[in-house]
């Protein structure tokens, strides 16, 4: 076994894989970037070595930067996570070179997978079913055209050298074939660099399931059954589970011994996934790719095999054989993971930067796992995946996973930038999910149960947000005066605010661009009478010892969380989440006086403009889309109004903040629109 360990990866990743390592008794080394200095991984390596500014470019994907911290700390391996040089095979050759083991497969393994047309190839020829198709070398348009044909429609271009989606079209009938060509190869040059297309039959609604498989440097190799990552969104995995729900037992054991056969026949060694398009209608399925590393979703395998995969692959990469036979691994039950992100799907699922003011996740309910590499007090930045946690939940049967999993979605507390928490767990308590209905059209499919048009906060969240402040404003009061009276009840001595006997006041939220203005009358018994907009409700309150606000109305109780920060507060209930913001009179003032100004969001560039100055739009038209992180984000005029100005051009890069158009809200002119 190797006695030290790099681990060229960060986040919640490098701090599994530190985990494993520790428990193993390796000395573990950890590197980071400039964003990163402060990082759970870091703090929880024996060792760390600053590699380069916050770009990812400069530092976790650069190998010579890598292997040169290795060097320094003479660490004998390198596990390099998923994503970044993970599947790079050069970065496992210089490891070599340098005399450090990579853990990983061979680097011909990595290259034999590289090309979508060469695996094809070889799967074929190993006897793993692919999708009839064509994936030779002639290239030019009326060969291709024909091929189509051949195939028969509807068929699926793809990009030879492509994945996650791009340079990928479906297309119908003969006619829309050389426009949707056409589309393909622009997008795979732009992506890859490489416009060459590969034809497929079509699968409508076809289910994703991919085989866990492991092999020693002693020709043995097994799988650890199979994961189905059909939950997805715009080709990102959202849930996962293990193992593949209604799966027919022949069907596991064909797709079993094909992913060994995959594996086998390209020599592989250690941890590999291989992918799969299901036909649940014909039982079919077929390859559509290898993965070459460990993979975001393998906490899933492990809580139904037993197995620490991660364990495998350091033993693997020192040159033992598989602890086991086939038959040796069983499943136990059933396991579900989702990712928690750092995005708001109210606005399109923009990645949403920031620090994590608040960070309280359920890792010690029973059947639930975390997997996070971020605190209290990180913060989200724009260089890096945003993800913050992986959630998983295990059970003896997939109902009891759920269930464990619906209600740790409703006890994770992530305030300061939004997150998906509350789609996630409308996905996994949706009924159509828990009949196991699922299939890569499914969020699509659901998107108006799953995204329901924001309401505004009800009586509970104004409540509780009331509280909240409340509490926050009396235990303040409390320590500047020292006081040992109780600062919690609302009635407290500590409350130099409240007026003698039945006060009244009045404090304002805004929820977007609503405002709520609330009045609380404190009443003689100890209760504050709210009214807010026609509805009116006794409110009382007590602050736990956990911290959560016990919040009774109208006599009823529950338990809500809220967290404040200066002027946001947000109450997680039950699982839904309402970011609000308590309105400060004067900074309010200020911010009609400007208007609202439309800024980047982050770091991008201009792909289009919409509008030109002087032009008068409606809301929610398009004015200038910006591409950030290999995304494209559409930034819509905010009410009706005029554009007063367009400082940047197409193609013009701009930092986040910076202000992309200028906007005068008011009517727009009767014959300006279209
Ligand atoms: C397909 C397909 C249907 N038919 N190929 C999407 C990502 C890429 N790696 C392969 N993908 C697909 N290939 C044929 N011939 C449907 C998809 C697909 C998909 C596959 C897996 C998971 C989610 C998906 C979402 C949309 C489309």
């Amino acid at each position: 076994m190797v006695s030290s360990l790099l681990i060229a990866n960060r986040g919640e990743i490098a701090c599994r894989i530190i985990r494993t390592a520790r428990s193993l008794g390796i000395r573990t080394v950890a590197v980071f970037s400039d964003a990163d200095a402060d990082a759970p991984h870091v703090h929880q390596a024996d060792q760390a070595v600053w590699i380069g500014p916050s770009p990812a470019r400069e530092s976790y994907l650069d190998g010579n930067r890598v292997i040169e911290a290795a060097r320094r700390t003479g660490a004998e391996a390198i596990h390099p996570g998923y994503g970044f040089l993970s599947e790079n095979a050069d970065f496992a050759d210089a490891c070599a070179a340098a005399g450090i083991t990579f853990v990983g497969p061979p680097a011909s393994a990595m290259r034999a997978m590289g090309g979508k047309s060469t695996a094809k190839a070889i799967m074929a020829d190993a006897g793993v079913p692919i999708l009839p198709g064509y994936h030779g070398d002639g290239q030019d348009d009326a060969l291709l055209s024909a091929e189509a044909d051949r195939v028969g429609y509807p068929i699926m271009l793809k990009a030879s050298a492509g994945g996650g989606g791009k340079g990928m079209r479906v297309v119908r009938d003969a006619e829309a074939f050389p426009a949707a060509l056409g589309g393909a190869r622009r997008e795979a040059v732009a992506a890859f660099g490489d416009d060459r297309m590969l034809i497929e039959r079509y699968l409508d609604h076809p289910r994703h399931v991919e085989v866990q498989v492991f092999a020693d440097s002693h020709g043995g190799c097994i799988h650890l059954f199979e994961r189905d990552c059909s939950i997805q969104r715009r080709h990102q995995k959202v849930a996962e589970e293990a193992p593949a729900p209604d799966l027919p037992p022949a069907v596991r054991e064909a797709m079993g011994a094909a992913a060994v056969a995959a594996a086998k026949a390209i020599g592989y060694v250690g941890a590999g996934t291989v992918e799969f398009l299901y036909a649940p209608d014909s039982g079919e399925f077929f390859f559509m790719e290898m993965n070459t590393r460990l993979q975001v979703e393998h906490p899933v395998t492990e809580a139904v095999t037993g197995v620490d995969l991660v364990a495998w692959q350091l033993r693997i990469a020192a040159g033992e054989a598989l602890p086991c036979v086939q038959d040796d691994i069983r499943l136990d039950g059933h396991a579900v993971e989702v990712r928690l992100y750092a995005e708001d799907p109210d606005a399109g699922f923009l990645p949403s930067t920031g620090r994590l003011t608040h960070f309280s996740m359920p890792e010690r309910e029973v059947g639930i796992r975390v997997d996070s590499g971020v605190d209290a007090g990180s913060v989200i930045s724009v260089h890096y995946d945003p993800m913050i946690a992986k959630i998983i939940a295990h059970g003896p049967d997939r109902a009891t996973a759920l269930r464990r999993l619906g209600r740790a979605l409703e006890k994770t507390e992530v305030a300061g930038p939004a997150t998906n928490a509350a789609f996630l767990r409308r996905i996994v308590t949706h009924p159509a999910f828990a009949a196991g209905a699922i299939e890569t059209g499914f969020i699509e499919k659901h998107t108006a149960d799953l995204l329901p048009e924001r309401r505004l906060p009800g009586l509970p969240t104004l409540g509780a947000a009331v509280a909240g402040v409340l509490a926050d404003r009396a235990a303040k009061a409390a320590r500047q005066a020292g006081s040992s009276a109780d600062p919690w009840s609302p009635w407290g001595d500590a409350g130099g605010w409240r007026l003698n006997g039945e006060g009244e006041e009045r404090i304002a939220f805004r929820s977007g661009e609503v405002l709520l203005a609330v009045t609380l009358r404190y009443l003689r018994d100890g209760c504050i009478l709210l009214t807010s907009d026609g509805i009116e409700a006794r409110l009382a309150y007590r602050v736990d010892d956990d911290g959560m606000l016990s919040l009774g109305i109208d006599g009823v109780w529950r338990r809500v969380r809220v967290a404040l920060d200066g002027l946001a507060v947000t109450v997680f209930d039950s699982g839904e989440i309402q970011r609000l913001s308590l309105v400060d009179p004067i900074a309010d003032a200020d911010r009609d006086a400007v208007g609202g100004k439309l800024v980047a969001p982050m770091p991008g560039r201009v792909v289009a403009l919409h509008v030109a100055v002087g032009d008068s739009v409606k809301k929610g038209v398009a004015l200038i889309v910006i591409e950030a992180m290999k995304m494209e984000h559409t930034i819509l005029a905010p009410a009706d109004g005029a554009v007063t100005g367009l400082p940047f051009g197409v193609g013009d890069q701009v930092e986040e903040g910076a202000e992309l158009v200028g906007f005068e809200s008011g009517s727009p002119e009767e014959d300006a629109s279209a």
